[in-house]
């Protein structure tokens, strides 16, 4: 991996991911791409080279990497769960649309290929705990839906033409730079800025609901990781289970707690949401990740807590007034 263009970069991963390449091959080496215009004065346009790329359009999808020689493509261009159930029909044709240019982009020009799929890959028939690699995968939303058609469809780019498609299965992503947008998981963001700017947060997402989750700078290395993993290694090569915690809404108001004891918490379940994570397995079985790849997690549930208030605290200014 020498230079690599990424398409959505303007989103969660994507912003902090270019952040990070940047700095690991040089901002030359990174073709930062998004379907909107970045604000003026941000670092995606002021610190390196950003285009815009709308991924359902094949020939400028292709254009920008073969003028750019890049060797490798990180796809991360897709509508999240929630967002997805209110717009099934676009869900599938930028989800699925999107990727099939990417995986075209990637045989032509023979690039590296990441791209992400999600714990939502899975669904209700799914065991739950532990949920083993390679087992039921039956998802009700249609973000689930293109998710596994998307791991079939990397599958299918390796097997038939030998394509170097590499991929995680993402489980609820935390940080503190960019927000999530219109994820189910995205309660375990908001509850930060919330104690922080009012003390208190409704969670959107009921009690006892487990899900899986990992902090930001553990997902950004996960990331890297794979690109840089011994093929030879790979038995799998797309949708590796990672996740570095899995808790409900009590034991994350609790680390909170732990640093801001007035902190508190009520229930206001949004049903559709509810509905989504109720469909998701409660933890992830990860070793395949770690015997193909050495993935190692960093932060748990309280490192997570302490770090994010600490950063979040700064970057809120102001805002922050517990
Ligand atoms: C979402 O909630 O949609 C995402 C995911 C787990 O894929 N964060």
């Amino acid at each position: 991996m020498k230079k690599v263009m990424i398409t959505g970069c303007l989103g969660q991963i994507g912003s902090e991911l270019v952040e990070r390449l940047r700095k690991d091959l040089g901002a030359e080496n990174v073709i930062a791409t998004d379907v909107r215009q970045p604000e003026a004065g941000s670092p995606i346009l002021t610190e390196g080279h950003f285009e815009i790329l709308d991924v359902t359009d094949y020939e400028k999808f292709k254009k920008i990497a073969e003028d750019n020689h890049v060797d490798t493509l990180v796809h991360l261009a897709a509508l999240l769960s929630a967002v997805a159930e209110a717009k099934p029909k676009f869900a599938w044709d930028l989800n699925m649309g999107g990727l099939e240019n990417a995986l075209e982009v990637a045989r032509e020009l023979k690039l590296l290929f990441f791209t992400p799929s999600s714990i939502g890959a899975f669904g209700p028939s799914t065991p739950a705990d532990n949920t083993p690699q390679d087992t039921i995968q039956r998802p009700t939303t249609m973000y689930g839906v293109t998710k596994v058609s998307g791991e079939l469809l990397c599958d299918y780019y390796h097997k038939r033409f030998g394509v170097d498609t590499r991929g995680v299965r993402f489980p609820g992503l935390i940080s503190y730079k960019t927000l999530p947008g219109g994820g189910t998981t995205d309660y375990a963001v908001d509850i930060y800025y919330e104690a922080l700017k009012k003390g208190h947060y409704d969670s959107f997402i009921g009690k006892g609901t487990k899900m899986d989750m990992m902090y930001m700078p553990d997902a950004i290395d996960a990331i890297v990781d794979l690109l840089n993993a011994d093929p030879s290694r790979l038995k799998h090569r797309n949708a590796f289970n990672i996740s570095a915690m899995s808790f409900e809404p009590e034991e994350i108001k609790a680390s909170i707690q732990k640093v801001m004891p007035n902190f508190t918490m009520d229930y206001d379940v949004d049903p559709v949401r509810q509905g989504i994570a109720d469909s998701w397995p409660n933890s992830l079985d990860v070793s395949c990740a770690k015997e193909e790849w050495d993935f190692s997690p960093k932060y748990d549930l309280d490192k997570m807590t302490v770090d994010m208030l600490e950063k979040l605290r700064i970057k809120l200014g102001d805002e922050a007034k517990f």
